[in-house]
Order: structure tokens, then C-alpha cells, then sequence
């Protein structure tokens, strides 16, 4: 039986990406005085580099900085910031849906995780905001893991924190990488994508949907039917 549901954050629980953290990171360029700049479609392609120190540094690489690993950090910080205030406004809501699932989880005796390559500390007031404070019992962020996304170390971790086998739980993500992540990890996966991850590689996938809330709204009882 589903013991438990593990979600994703970024472009699952919330749209966060194109409005959010792309934002958020050229405000951080701006504040540092570094000369870049991630328009909607280059940022789709940074995407592919899980978390955000490591795609500024790939991409101050990119442009010629011979050792960006200090210069990225510091400008990560700026953006972790910049977000966190974002998310402590309650200025991103939930995608359409999952409010939804989440409550027919609960309600069905179903445990809510959170397994995320992101920072925490904007990670905690986002979901608290999302999902209602301590909704989520479990909460492995990027700070928790060695290897983010699609290392399964954040969906390994989640399954430990919640003293689970994979069998008893279903992840639910919107990305190839994550995809990736869980699949290592041996959960079923159900993907719900977006605007970036449409044409992601989601072979693996025990389900694959554009929306939570359509065509049908999916249910606890449609993710149980995944568990092993
Ligand atoms: C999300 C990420 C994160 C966010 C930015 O991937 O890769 O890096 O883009 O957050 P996933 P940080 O949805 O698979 O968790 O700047 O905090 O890394
Ligand atoms: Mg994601």
C-alpha cells in the first residue's frame, strides 16, 4: 500500500523557475555587478545543471572566468536572499491541483515528503506557504545531500528520514533529472510537467501528465495504483 508521497518543489509543487529563481538570480548578477543576464529560453537551457551554485558557476565558465567558484558562491548566497523574500511573501502559489491531492493524501492516511535540490532557506517558508506549516514531515533540501539531482541521494535520504522502502512510496516530479533521481532511488514516478520540461527525456516515467487538475484531477487512489 502508498505509504507516502515525495514531491519535488521546483515546477512541481509551484512554477518557481521562469518568474522566480530566473529573477532572482539576474538580480543577484545586478547586485554583484557581474555582466550576465538569463533570458526565458537560456535559463530553460541552464536548467539542465541542477542547482543554483553550480549553474552560475557553469555558465561564468561559459563566459570566460578562468575560476568562478568563489564569485559563484557569492552570488548564490545573494540569490538564496533574494529568494527566501519571495517565498516569505507568499508570492508564489501552488500549480493548480495540488492542493488537492495533497488534502485527499491526508485524508487517506498518506504521509507528505519533500525531496528538493534547493536551499532551505527558502525552501521551508515556500512550502510552509504552499502546503500549510509542518504538512510536510520529511524535508530533504540541497543543503542535506552530497550529489544533487539526478543522484538519487535526496530520494534515498527521504526514504530514511521517513523509515520507508521505496515500494511503500510514489514520487511525484516534473523534470528528466528529477525524474532520474527518484527512478535511481526505486520509487515509481509520476511526472507532472511544465513549460521547461515538456520535452524532457521521462522514459521511466510510471506516469506522465501536463496538469494535476486535468484532464481529471489526480487523486490518492490514482497514485497508490503506482506503489509496488
Ligand atoms: C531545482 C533546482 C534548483 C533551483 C534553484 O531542481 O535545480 O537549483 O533551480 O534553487 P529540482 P537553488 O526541481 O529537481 O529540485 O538556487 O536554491 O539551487
Ligand atoms: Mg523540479
Amino acid at each position: 500500500p502508498l505509504a507516502a508521497v515525495v514531491f519535488d518543489v521546483d515546477g512541481t509543487l509551484a512554477d518557481t523557475e521562469r518568474d522566480g529563481h530566473r529573477v532572482a538570480f539576474n538580480d543577484a548578477f545586478a547586485a554583484h555587478g557581474v555582466d550576465l543576464h538569463w533570458d526565458v529560453e537560456r535559463y530553460g537551457e541552464l536548467l539542465e545543471i541542477t542547482g543554483g551554485r553550480p549553474r552560475i558557476e557553469a555558465d561564468l565558465r561559459a563566459h570566460g572566468l578562468d575560476d568562478p567558484a568563489a564569485l559563484a558562491a557569492a552570488v548564490h548566497r545573494t540569490k538564496t536572499e533574494l529568494f527566501a523574500d519571495v517565498a516569505r511573501r507568499g508570492a508564489i502559489a501552488p500549480r493548480p491541483g495540488v492542493r488537492e491531492l495533497v488534502e485527499d493524501l491526508r485524508t487517506h492516511g498518506v504521509r507528505i515528503a519533500v525531496a528538493t535540490t534547493g536551499q532551505r532557506a527558502w525552501v521551508e517558508p515556500l512550502i510552509a506557504h504552499l502546503l500549510g506549516a509542518g504538512t510536510a514531515e520529511v524535508v530533504v533540501c540541497g543543503d542535506d545531500v552530497a550529489e544533487l539531482k539526478p543522484d538519487p541521494e535526496a530520494y534515498l535520504l527521504a526514504l530514511d528520514r521517513l523509515c520507508l522502502e521505496a515500494g511503500e512510496v510514489v514520487a511525484v516530479e516534473d523534470s528528466g533529472p528529477g525524474l532520474r533521481a527518484a527512478c535511481a532511488a526505486g520509487l515509481a514516478t509520476v511526472v507532472v510537467t511544465n513549460g521547461y520540461t515538456a520535452g524532457h527525456d521521462l522514459s521511466g516515467a510510471a506516469l506522465v501528465r501536463d496538469a494535476f487538475d486535468e484532464p481529471d484531477q489526480l487523486t490518492a487512489a490514482g497514485l497508490a495504483v503506482m506503489a509496488l
